[in-house]
C-alpha cells in the first residue's frame, strides 16, 4: 500500500439506486477528475474547478463518448475526509454505470482503494485517531440508537480526550517517578510524590474502570449479551426458552436428549438485547448424535457471557446437575433456575443458594410461564451490576478492543497500586508504562501495523 498514490473505489453500495458516488483521492485526484469529466458549461481554465463546487456535465470515455450524466466535486485538501484532493463523482446508480465510472477513473491513473484505505489515511494523515476511524465503522455497522449515539460521540473525540488525558497524567507521573529515581538526593525535593502516587492512580483506575464498563455496555448493545440456557437434560431448558420468547421455538419432549443443535432466540429484556442460545441436556451419554450436541453445548457454554442454568426441581441433585454447574467460569454472569416448581420438590431454595454461592436463584413453572417475570428481573439486576449506566454518563466505547485495552490498563494501574506498598519503584514504572502503550493502542499512536491492518481490513471497500 503506497500514500503517493491516488486511489478510487465505488463509494456507495452496489445496486440500483438513486444515485452512486466514486470517488477519488490523492494527489492526482484533480488532474484525474479533470481528464473524466465534462463539464456542461464552458469553465474558465484560470478558476476551474474551485474547491468544495458542484459541477454538472458528463464523464467521458478515452473517445470522447459520454459515459453517464454526472454531478462531480472537487474538493482540495485538507479540508476533506482523507485531508487529500478528493473528487466525487456522484452519478446514476446502477452496477455497470458505476463500475464504467470506475474503470475510466482507473484508466486515468487511479488504483483501486483498498478496504477501509479512505478512512486509514484520514488517520495516518492526522484528520483522525484510530478509535475515531472504528467509530465510522461503528456508525455505519449500529444496530441500535443507542449505539449510534456513543459511536457519533467517539466520532467527535470523546473517547480520545479521555484517553489522552489519562495517558498524559501517566507520563507526567512517570517524569516525576524517574526523576526521583535519578536524582535521589533530590528526594525530600519531592515528597509529595509518595502521598500523591496512590491517589492519582486510584483515580486514573477508577475512570478506566467506568469507561471498560461502558464500552462492555456499548459492546452489548451492538451485538446483544451472548446467553446459553444450560443444564441436564429433561430440565426444561427449552420449555424456558419458548416461555421467554413467548413462542413455541424449540421442541419440548418428555424424552430427555430431546434438544441437540442449538438454538436461538432474540429478546430484549429492561432495554438489554440477548441472544439466548438453547442448548443440549448436559449428561455422560454413548449416543454419538448426542454426544456431538453437548460438545456444541459446551463450547456455546464457553463463548456466553451469561448462563442461565437450569434444574429440575422435581428431582433430586444428580451428577448431571453437578456437571452442568461446573461449566460456570468465573467472569461469567449467572443466575440459577429451580424449574419445576409447580410438581413436588425435591431440592430446595436454600440447598441450592448453598451450592451456587453469590448468584441468584429463582423458582419458574416453565411451561406454565410461571416465574419468568423474576427470571427477567434478576437479569436485569446483574446486567446492571456488571454493565450498568454510570448515572450521568452515556457510553463512551461501543468497541470490545477498546473494552479490551482499557480493562488491561486499568489492571495494570491495580498492579501498580499494589507495587508501591513494599516494592521498588522501578515496578511501579513497568506497570504504568504498559498501561500508558496499551491506552495509546486505543487512539493508535501506539497500535501496531499488524493491529491497523486489522482493523481496517473490517472495513469496505469505498470506506
Ligand atoms: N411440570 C412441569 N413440567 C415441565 C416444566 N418445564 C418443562 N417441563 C416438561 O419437562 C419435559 C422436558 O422439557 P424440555 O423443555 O424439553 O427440557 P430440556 O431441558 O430442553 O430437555 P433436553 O432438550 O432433552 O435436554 C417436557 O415434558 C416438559 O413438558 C415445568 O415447569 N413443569
Ligand atoms: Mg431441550
Amino acid at each position: 500500500m503506497n500514500a503517493d498514490e491516488t486511489i478510487a473505489a465505488i463509494s456507495t453500495p452496489l445496486g440500483e439506486g438513486g444515485i452512486g458516488i466514486v470517488r477519488v483521492s490523492g494527489g492526482e485526484a484533480y488532474a484525474i477528475g479533470k481528464q473524466v469529466f465534462v463539464p456542461r458549461k464552458k469553465e474558465t481554465p484560470g478558476s476551474y474547478p474551485r474547491s468544495h463546487c458542484l459541477y454538472y456535465g458528463h464523464v467521458v470515455s478515452s473517445d470522447g463518448e459520454p459515459v453517464d450524466e454526472v454531478l462531480v466535486a472537487f474538493m482540495k485538501g485538507p479540508h476533506t475526509y482523507t485531508r487529500e484532493d478528493t473528487v466525487e463523482i456522484n452519478c446514476h446508480s446502477g452496477i455497470f454505470t458505476l463500475r464504467l465510472i470506475l474503470q475510466r477513473v482507473l484508466e486515468a491513473g487511479a488504483r483501486l482503494a483498498e478496504p477501509g484505505e479512505f478512512t486509514r489515511r484520514a488517520f495516518l494523515n492526522g484528520r483522525i485517531d484510530l478509535s475515531q476511524a472504528e467509530s465510522i465503522l461503528q456508525i455505519i455497522r449500529a444496530r441500535s440508537d443507542e449505539a449510534v449515539k456513543a459511536a457519533a460521540a467517539n466520532l467527535r473525540g470523546r473517547l480520545s480526550r479521555k484517553i489522552t488525558e489519562i495517558r498524559e497524567g501517566l507520563l507526567g507521573l512517570l517524569a516525576r517517578i524517574e526523576a526521583q529515581l535519578d536524582f535521589p538526593e533530590d528526594l525530600e525535593e519531592d515528597s509529595t510524590l509518595e502521598r500523591e502516587l496512590p491517589r492519582a492512580l486510584q483515580g486514573m483506575s477508577e475512570s478506566l474502570d467506568g469507561i471498560f464498563r461502558s464500552a462492555q455496555r456499548g459492546a452489548i448493545m451492538q451485538e446483544g449479551l451472548v446467553s446459553a440456557i444450560v443444564g441436564k437434560p429433561n430440565a426444561g431448558k427449552s420449555s424456558l426458552l419458548n416461555a421467554l420468547l413467548q413462542e413455541q421455538r424449540a421442541i419440548v419432549h418428555e424424552l430427555p436428549g430431546t434438544t441437540r443443535d442449538l438454538l436461538e432466540g432474540y429478546l430484549t429484556i429492561g432495554g438489554y438485547p440477548l441472544r439466548l442460545i438453547d442448548t443440549a441436556g448436559i449428561h455422560g451419554t454413548a449416543d454419538p448424535v448426542e454426544q456431538a450436541g453437548i460438545s456444541k453445548a459446551k463450547e456455546a457454554v464457553a463463548g456466553a457471557r451469561l448462563l442461565i442454568v437450569v434444574l429440575d426441581g422435581s428431582t433430586s441433585w444428580s451428577e448431571d446437575d453437578e456437571a452442568a454447574a461446573a461449566l460456570i467460569q468465573e467472569e461469567q454472569l449467572a443466575v440459577i433456575v429451580i424449574n419445576k416448581a409447580d410438581l413436588p420438590q425435591q431440592i430446595s431454595r436454600a440447598e441450592i443458594g448453598a451450592r451456587f454461592a453469590g448468584y441468584p436463584v429463582v423458582k419458574t413453572a416453565a411451561i406454565r410461564s410461571e416465574g419468568i417475570e423474576e427470571l427477567e428481573e434478576s437479569i436485569v439486576r446483574l446486567l446492571d451490576d456488571s454493565v450498568g449506566t454510570i448515572p450521568g454518563e452515556s457510553p463512551v466505547a461501543v468497541n470490545l478492543r477498546h473494552a479490551g485495552a482499557v480493562g488491561e490498563a486499568r489492571d495494570r494501574l491495580q498492579e501498580a497500586l499494589r507495587a508501591i506498598a513494599g516494592q521498588p519503584l522501578e515496578l511501579v514504572t513497568i506497570d504504568l508504562r504498559e498501561a500508558w502503550l496499551k491506552l495509546g493502542e486505543i487512539t493508535g499512536e501506539t497500535a501496531s501495523d499488524e493491529l491497523l491492518e486489522r482493523i481496517f481490513r473490517d472495513f469496505c471497500i469505498g470506506k
